[in-house]
C-alpha cells in the first residue's frame, strides 16, 4: 500500500499567531504544486529552488511572498510540500491560508505534518517525538537535549539493542525449527547476552528522572522567619525587582510565583515570613499559605538571618520543612564578620549576590542526577514504559535461561521484548497510541 497516494493535501499556518516580521503557511499533499501555481502569479516552482512571487485572489494581490518546494519525497513530510513565506501579520497569513483551502487542501489537523513524516519514514516515532519536545521545552538544556533525539540518539540506541535482540532470538527459532541442522543456542550464551541487553536498557533508563523533572519542571518555594531576605533571594534568581523588599518585617503577604530557568524549569514561589506573634488577619492567611507552599513544594529554600544567628524562632520554622528536601541558607553574610552558621548552610547574600551561583549550581544538582552517562538520553514517559516492559520480559528469559528452561518458553518473552522496543521507534504502533502522540502537537507542526 503506498500511503503517500492515500493522503489527502493539507495546510496549516505553521507560525505562532499574532504580528511578526514573516508568516509560514505549510501545504502538503499531492496536490501542493497545484495549488500554488493556481494562488499565485508565477507558473512553475522547481523543488528545492527559492521562489518569489504575489499570492493571488482572483488576479487581486494579497501579498508578495517567497515559496519553498519540496518535491516528494525529499520533504519534511515525505510527500510534495509547500512552504509559502509572508508577510507576518494575522490577517495576510490568515488570507492566503483561506485561499490555499478554497483552492484544494484542508485544514491540517494537530501534529499532521509530522505524523505524516512518521507514516512515510522520513523520521522514526522517536524523532517525531523530539519535535514536540524540542518545540515546547521550557529551557535551553532540555532544547539540546530534545535536539539530539530528533536527530536519531535514542533512536539508534534502541535499534542497536534490538538487533542484538534480533541476533539472539533468530538463533532461537533456528534451533527450534530445524531441529536435526542447527543446534538450538548454549544456555550460557543466552545468559550472557541477555545480561548485555539488561544494562544497555538500564543505561537509556538511568535518565529517565531527569527527563521527567527537564520536561515538567519542579517548584521551589523560599521559606523563612520575617525579614531574613526571601524576597531579596527571590528578586536575585529572578534577576528582577518583582517582590516588594523593605526592612519591615511581615512586607511579603501573599504566595508570589514566577518561572525562571535554572537549566531546569522551576516555579519560584516567594512566601510570607512565618512567625507567631502580633500578627493581623491578612498575615496570618499569608503565613498560612506559605506552611502549603511548602509543603506543595519540591524542593523548600530555608532562609536565616546569619546576621542575627540561627533563633529559636527559625529552628520551629525549619522543623516544620525538615522533611523535605531542602536546602539551609545562612543569608546577609555581607553585613557579618563570623556568622554564626549552621554546619551545612549555603552561605550568600541576596544583595551583593555572592554565593547565588553556588545556590543555582547546588539546586541543579540536588535535583537531578547530573551524572553525564544519566544524561545521555533524555525519554519520555510512553518510551520508558515500554523499556520497562522489555526489561521485565527480559528478566523473565534471563531467570528462565538460568534454570535450561524450554527454549520455547524463553522466546515468547523475547517476542515481547522486541515488541516493547519495536513500539518506542514505531515500527509496531497502533493508531490509538499514535493519535494520543499527535494530539499533543500544535496545528501546523
Ligand atoms: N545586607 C543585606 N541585607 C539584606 C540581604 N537580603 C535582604 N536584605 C535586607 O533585609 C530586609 C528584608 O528583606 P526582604 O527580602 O524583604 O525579606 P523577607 O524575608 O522577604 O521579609 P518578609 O516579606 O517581611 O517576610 C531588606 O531591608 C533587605 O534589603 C542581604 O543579603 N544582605
Ligand atoms: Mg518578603
Amino acid at each position: 500500500m503506498n500511503i503517500i497516494n492515500e493522503f489527502d493535501t493539507i495546510a496549516a499556518i505553521s507560525t505562532p499567531f499574532g504580528t511578526g516580521g514573516v508568516g509560514v503557511i505549510r501545504i502538503s499533499g499531492e496536490k501542493s504544486f497545484e495549488i500554488i501555481t493556481k494562488i499565485s502569479d508565477k507558473n512553475d516552482f522547481p523543488s528545492g529552488r527559492i521562489c518569489h512571487c504575489w499570492v493571488l485572489d482572483n488576479n487581486k494581490k494579497i501579498d508578495e511572498v517567497i515559496v519553498l518546494p519540496f518535491k516528494a519525497p525529499r520533504s519534511y513530510t515525505g510527500e510534495d510540500v509547500i512552504e509559502i513565506q509572508c508577510h507576518g501579520g494575522v490577517h495576510v497569513v490568515q488570507n492566503i491560508l483561506d485561499i490555499v483551502l478554497n483552492n484544494g487542501a484542508r485544514m491540517a489537523e494537530r501534529g499532521e505534518f509530522t505524523k505524516r513524516a512518521f507514516l512515510n519514514k522520513r523520521m522514526d516515532l522517536s524523532q517525531a517525538e523530539a519535535v514536540d519536545d524540542l518545540i515546547h521545552s521550557k529551557t535551553s538544556d532540555f532544547a539540546v537535549q530534545s535536539a539530539k533525539n530528533l536527530s536519531g540518539v535514542l533512536g539508534q540506541k534502541i535499534k542497536d539493542i534490538r538487533s542484538v535482540l534480533f541476533e539472539v532470538s533468530s538463533r532461537i527459532v533456528a534451533g527450534i525449527d530445524f531441529p536435526e541442522d542447527v543446534q538450538e543456542p548454549d544456555y550460557n550464551y543466552l545468559i550472557e547476552n541477555f545480561k548485555h541487553i539488561l544494562g544497555e536498557i538500564d543505561k537509556v533508563l538511568a535518565g529517565a528522572k531527569s527527563s521527567d523533572i527537564l520536561r515538567q519542571g519542579i517548584k521551589i518555594a523560599i521559606v523563612g522567619r520575617p525579614n531574613v531576605g526571601k524576597s531579596s533571594l527571590f528578586n536575585a534568581l529572578l534577576n528582577l525587582n518583582r517582590a516588594i523588599v523593605t526592612d519591615i518585617a511581615g512586607t511579603t503577604r501573599d504566595v508570589i510565583k514566577e518561572n525562571i530557568d535554572l537549566g531546569l524549569p522551576v516555579t519560584l514561589i516567594d512566601t510570607a515570613g512565618i512567625r507567631d506573634a502580633n500578627v493581623d488577619k491578612v498575615e496570618e492567611i499569608g503565613i498560612e499559605y506559605s506552611k502549603q507552599s511548602a509543603s506543595e513544594a519540591d524542593l523548600v529554600l530555608f532562609l536565616y538571618d546569619a546576621s542575627i544567628g540561627y533563633t529559636k524562632e527559625d529552628d520551629e520554622i525549619y522543623r516544620i520543612i525538615k522533611d523535605k528536601k531542602h536546602l539551609i541558607i545562612a543569608n546577609k553574610i555581607d553585613i557579618t564578620d563570623k556568622p554564626e552558621l549552621v554546619t551545612e548552610a549555603l552561605k550568600l547574600s541576596a544583595t551583593s549576590k555572592e554565593g547565588l551561583k553556588e545556590l543555582k549550581e547546588k539546586i541543579k544538582s540536588l535535583v537531578l542526577d547530573l551524572s553525564p552517562e544519566n544524561l545521555e538520553f533524555v525519554t519520555n514517559k510512553r518510551q520508558q514504559t515500554c523499556l520497562i516492559r522489555a526489561k521485565e520480559s527480559l528478566e523473565r528469559a534471563l531467570q528462565a535461561a538460568q534454570v535450561n528452561e524450554l527454549q520455547d518458553m524463553i522466546y515468547i518473552d523475547l517476542k515481547s521484548a522486541l515488541l516493547a522496543l519495536d513500539e518506542i521507534t514505531g515500527e509496531v504502533i497502533t493508531d490509538e497510541i499514535l493519535d494520543n502522540i499527535f494530539d499533543h502537537f500544535c496545528i501546523g507542526k
